[in-house]
């Protein structure tokens, strides 16, 4: 069985890794500031040209890029290739119905699915493995990501996509998947669904999970281990950047590799933007130095985070992160889907409803729930429960369409949603994931 999938990349020397960091971000700042006029004029604005970084060690001279210059770009102005080079997009749900949107030449598609060949390797996988992939596909990265890796791995892939746990338990026992990529709310799902219709752990073939695209603690990692009978990795990774793959587990389960022949990793004092050293909790800032059609540079996830250096047992040299353990802005994950209120907010407006709400978020039966208290106006409140209910379905049925995720509402009378007299605190979060 392979321990690496790229051995020589994957156990270089630091040396090693700092003198492909070097070449390849002269090429790529190179490359974006002569495609991509936006960053060029950021570069111009703070003084840099792309002769002053002769070296990894210059990037802090970078301005960074945000989630608002991507929707400022949106959907071409970070484009560095032309059109007809792309192969594909994939994209996020954004604020104000804006998504960002990633571009992928084949280039890029390569080396993404490299990134998720090492992850499955990492997790003991091989060309011998059925791999289960039930993130979802479309326009998520989850789904293809993963069939990607487990394509190039050369494993038998099912791509089965999220939902209808009734064909995945089938599938799952009929061509005895031995390992399963989908979210960890998913997997405790799916290990829940295994026992309610009598099956043991032991029934089934599967070794080994690999679960991201959502924070999950140490004890969902036990839970879901024991429920499944395998051993769970984390992996990690965000649209902007490719998607999944960026950072993945090995047998230590201490943090994930970053994959930094192809990400460069920075942590960052979220208020000034100052570089911390290693160790210091931060906001992770990434690099990617060889994509060719949307390479972000100095591009801030909003993720908050830890990295370490020290020696990995499994042999991988490359940078480890924590799990992320929150975020600098106010994103929510729910049912592994990005959720911002500010969206909410705009449905609420746009369909006539005061912006008076509380957003409820909890985890039951393992799986996410929202719900949001939305106050009528005196004229909009009705004694008729039938029309209430009509408007609750309605006022549902537009959230799904702009988050992309389905929540309860609950219409409560006039001036019963408590006002702020400071910030207002319009979500409580109750899954106590960090
Ligand atoms: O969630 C990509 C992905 C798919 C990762 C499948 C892993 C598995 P986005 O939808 O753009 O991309 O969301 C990215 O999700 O900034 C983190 O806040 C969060 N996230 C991703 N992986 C993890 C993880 C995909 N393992 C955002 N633990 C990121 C905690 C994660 N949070």
């Amino acid at each position: 069985m392979p321990q690496y999938f790229q051995p020589e990349i994957e156990t270089a020397s630091r040396d090693e890794i700092i003198r492909i960091q070097n070449e390849k971000i002269v090429k790529q700042v190179r490359h974006v500031y002569d495609n991509v006029a936006y960053y060029r004029d950021l570069m111009d604005k703070k003084g840099v040209k792309p002769e002053d970084i002769k070296g990894i060690e210059d990037i802090h001279k970078l301005p960074f890029l945000k989630k608002d210059d991507l929707r400022e770009c949106y959907p071409y102005g970070l484009l560095a290739t032309d059109l007809k080079d792309c192969v594909r997009i994939h994209s996020t749900s954004g604020t104000t119905g804006k998504r960002v949107v990633a571009f992928y030449t084949h280039h890029d598609i390569d080396l993404w699915e490299e990134c998720c060949a090492r992850a499955i390797v990492a997790a003991g996988g091989s060309n011998e493995d059925v791999v289960q992939v039930c993130y979802g596909y479309g326009l998520f990265t989850g789904g293809s990501g993963l069939d990607g890796g487990s394509h190039k791995l050369g494993c038998l892939t099912l791509p089965m996509s999220s939902g209808n746990t009734d064909r995945q338990i089938q599938f799952m026992m009929d061509l005895n998947a031995t390992i399963l990529c989908c979210t960890p709310s998913y997997a405790a799902f799916i290990a829940e669904s295994l026992k309610e219709r009598g099956y043991k752990p032991e029934d089934n073939k599967l070794k080994a999970g690999i679960f991201g695209a959502e924070p999950w603690t140490e004890e969902m990692r036990q839970q879901i281990e024991e429920g499944l009978g395998i051993k769970a990795y984390d992996i990690y990774g965000l649209t902007e950047t490719s998607g999944p793959g960026v950072a993945f587990e090995c047998s230590e389960q201490t943090g994930m590799h970053i994959n930094e022949d192809h990400f460069y990793a920075e942590i960052i004092d979220p208020d000034t933007g100052e570089v911390l050293p290693e160790g210091e909790k931060g906001e992770l800032v990434f690099t990617a130095l060889d994509k060719e059609a949307f390479p972000l540079l100095r591009y801030r996830t909003r993720d908050i985070c830890v990295l370490t250096r020290g020696k990995c047992s499994c042999g991988r040299t490359h940078v480890k992160m924590c799990k992320p353990m929150g975020r600098s802005d106010d994103m929510l994950i729910i049912r592994g889907v990005n959720v911002f209120p500010s969206q909410i907010e705009t449905v609420l407006l746009n369909e006539g409803y005061s912006p008076n709400y509380m957003i409820y978020v909890d985890r039951k039966n393992n799986t996410d729930t929202l719900d949001i208290d939305v106050e009528l106006s005196p004229e909009r409140f009705s004694d008729n429960i039938a029309d209430m209910q009509e408007m609750e379905k309605k006022l549902a049925a537009a959230m799904r369409t702009m988050l992309g995720i389905g929540p309860k509402i609950h219409l409560v009378p006039p001036k019963t949603i408590q006002r702020s007299e400071g910030k207002a605190v319009r979500v409580v979060d109750n899954r106590k994931l960090h």
